[in-house]
């Protein structure tokens, strides 16, 4: 049996917001990077002895809402490709828990590629499938800078990946606040945000013109203008969620939003914020050092860089 290898992935155009919650179709496109840091290691092994489906998690088994989610989408996998055995799926996650990083995203990546190996699927049909698992999923199918094409149904709402080179110089420095829970799941968040903010119609509509234009910024290497594009998205779909009162910042996410802030005068220096108080940096190799002196010191840090997309172990 191989394993499989995902890494996660942080948006830059933040996807927010589903328009099927089954299929998990959203309303609008969005654009992230793969990190090189973070990654799940997933193996299926189908056994026709089995009455259900196990699953282990570093290396305990498990039986609970993540196990449960997990085993939904065995079920949708086994619907779609006639797979009549349960089986034992294997998953260690490299992902720090205190890093609050979003692991439902390598997870069902590594899993919708894990579970059909023997189908020989194309990465298109993977993202679709573990788009089912997860939204963000369907984009750590593939590495560097990638796009969600929002579309329309199952069948064409997909990721792809917009770079032909990874941009080597990029970087994407983590700053880990705390190991707190939540204050609510993103899933939950994104639908009471859909359901009641009176901004809704203008995320949708302004996201779609900040993807196109980062996206030509992305290409261009030009650090100042995705900087800009994607902390302006980050603020727009906070702000969404925070008119329906909602928010995931504490005082340090805040405290070093303004310093980031203050960076800006002088260096490429730019702040994204997922469901979760933990900061994201971006930046280029030449201005790491100037950015983590000027971070507090009781703030962990893991500078990242582009990563790959799914690979057999
Ligand atoms: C993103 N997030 O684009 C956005 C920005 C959080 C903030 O994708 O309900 O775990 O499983 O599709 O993928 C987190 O949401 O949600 C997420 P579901 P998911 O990265």
């Amino acid at each position: 049996m191989k394993t499989v290898r995902a890494h996660t992935n942080i948006a830059l155009i933040k996807y927010w917001g589903k328009k099927d919650n089954a299929l998990k179709i959203p309303h609008n496109s969005s654009l992230s990077l793969t990190l090189d840091q973070f990654y799940t290691e997933t193996r299926v092994e189908y056994d026709a002895s089995l009455t259900q489906d196990q699953f282990m998690l570093d290396g305990a088994w498990v039986d609970d809402k993540t196990s449960q989610r997990v085993y939904w989408f065995m079920d949708r996998i086994r619907e779609r490709y006639g797979i009549q055995e349960y089986a034992r799926i294997i998953s260690e996650n490299h992902v720090p828990k205190e890093a609050g990083l979003a692991s439902s995203a390598s997870a069902f990546a590594a899993l919708a590629k894990a579970a059909t190996l023997d189908l020989n699927l194309d990465d298109r049909e993977i993202s679709r499938l573990a788009r089912l698992g997860s939204g963000s999923a369907s984009r750590s199918v593939y590495g560097d800078f990638v796009r969600w094409n929002r579309g329309t149904s199952d069948e064409d709402s997909f990721a792809e990946p917009i770079t032909m080179e990874p941009w080597s110089d990029f970087r994407m420095i983590v700053c880990i606040l705390n190991d707190q829970i939540k204050p609510f799941s993103s899933t939950d968040a994104m639908n009471t945000t859909v359901a009641d903010s009176p901004y809704y119609d203008s995320w949708v509509a302004s996201t779609e013109a900040d993807l196109i234009q980062l996206e030509e910024a992305v290409k261009n290497h030009d650090i100042e203008r995705v900087g800009e594009i994607a902390q302006t998205n980050a603020l727009k779909m906070h702000a969404s969620l925070m008119a329906v009162n909602m928010w995931y910042f504490e005082p340090m996410t805040v405290e070093i939003m303004n310093r980031v802030r203050q960076l800006q005068k002088s260096i490429p220096a730019y702040f994204t914020m997922d469901a979760g108080p933990n900061v994201k940096i971006m930046t280029t190799a030449a201005h790491v050092e100037t950015i983590l002196e000027a971070l507090p010191s009781s703030v962990t840090t893991v500078v990242c860089k582009s990563g790959p997309g799914l690979i057999v172990l």
